[in-house]
């Protein structure tokens, strides 16, 4: 498993859970002052900044890219994957298969989180699953042909009321035969949500790809009361190999936060 912490550059998520948000050279060379071994990455839209910026971010500091989240998709452009107006749904779909196309040729995976939306009105639950798998078929197909997956995150119920715990969207992956699509393990989502994290994490099997390494609050682990032992050993145990990203809060301050993070980390997989 490797380490990975991120960096946001979208002003409408000031207060969101992203560490670094300052300009984005700086980010990447704090990153780099914390021994972190990738970024993942929150823009504003695919065309914030070129590929070929990135790139020259990532060389200078040796970073690797760890993903990059689609939700200000949502908190910017307020579009969702299951909003009622089928044009509304069209601009959530070229928005996300833009920040893949983005994303791959980093070699990093998307995200979906917030963009997925919700249920209720006139649709109904079993719709918004239908408009969600069919953006997931489309998804997981554009990020194939970059050698990725996409990921997709179950939310906790105040954010979303479609699929809330990892058990449900492993099952929502076979039932629906959908290809190239990993779960993303978000420890503060599942902390509301899971009876047992770690057990979900076993239960999940094979299909957890991502993993948001935060503690119950929210703020880098350590600074809650998640037990992290059994969850890494039970991530262990599903051979997961992917990384153990910082999406949290940057309390007391960012610098604090990300070195209590990576210490967090090097403990858990020490
Ligand atoms: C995104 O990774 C996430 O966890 C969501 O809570 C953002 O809305
Ligand atoms: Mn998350």
């Amino acid at each position: 498993m490797k380490s990975a912490i991120t960096l946001s550059q979208v002003p409408e998520a000031a207060a969101g859970p992203f560490v670094f948000h300052q300009p984005l050279a700086e980010g990447f060379a704090a990153a780099k002052k914390h021994g972190y071994h990738s970024v993942e990455l929150f823009f504003p839209g695919p065309d914030f900044i070129t590929v070929a910026e990135v790139k020259a971010l990532a060389a200078e500091h040796n970073l690797g890219i760890a993903a990059v989240g689609t939700g200000a998709g949502m908190v910017k452009h307020g579009l969702s994957l299951t909003d009622p107006d089928p044009a509304k749904r069209e601009a959530a779909l070229e928005f996300v298969l833009k920040m893949i196309d983005f994303g791959g040729q980093l070699g990093a995976p998307a995200i979906l989180g917030s963009m997925q939306g919700k249920w209720g009105g006139d649709i109904s639950r079993d719709q918004a699953l239908s408009w969600l798998a069919d953006a997931l078929k489309a998804a997981g197909a554009a990020a194939a042909k970059h050698g990725v997956p996409f990921i997709y995150e179950p939310l906790n119920r105040y954010e979303t009321n479609l699929i809330n715990h990892l058990a449900e969207g492993a099952k929502y992956i076979e039932d629906n035969k959908l290809e190239n699509i990993v779960l993303l393990a978000d420890l503060f989502h599942m902390n509301i949500e899971e009876s047992d994290v770690a057990q979900a994490i076993i239960d999940a099997g094979k299909h957890t790809g991502h993993v948001h390494f935060a503690d119950s609050n929210r703020n880098a682990m350590g600074m809650g009361h998640t037990d992290t032992a059994p969850i890494v050993a039970a991530l262990k145990q599903v051979g997961y190999t992917g990384y153990l990203s910082a999406e949290v809060f940057p309390k007391p301050d960012a610098d604090a936060c990300a070195a209590q993070e990576i210490k967090a980390i090097k403990e858990a997989l020490a």
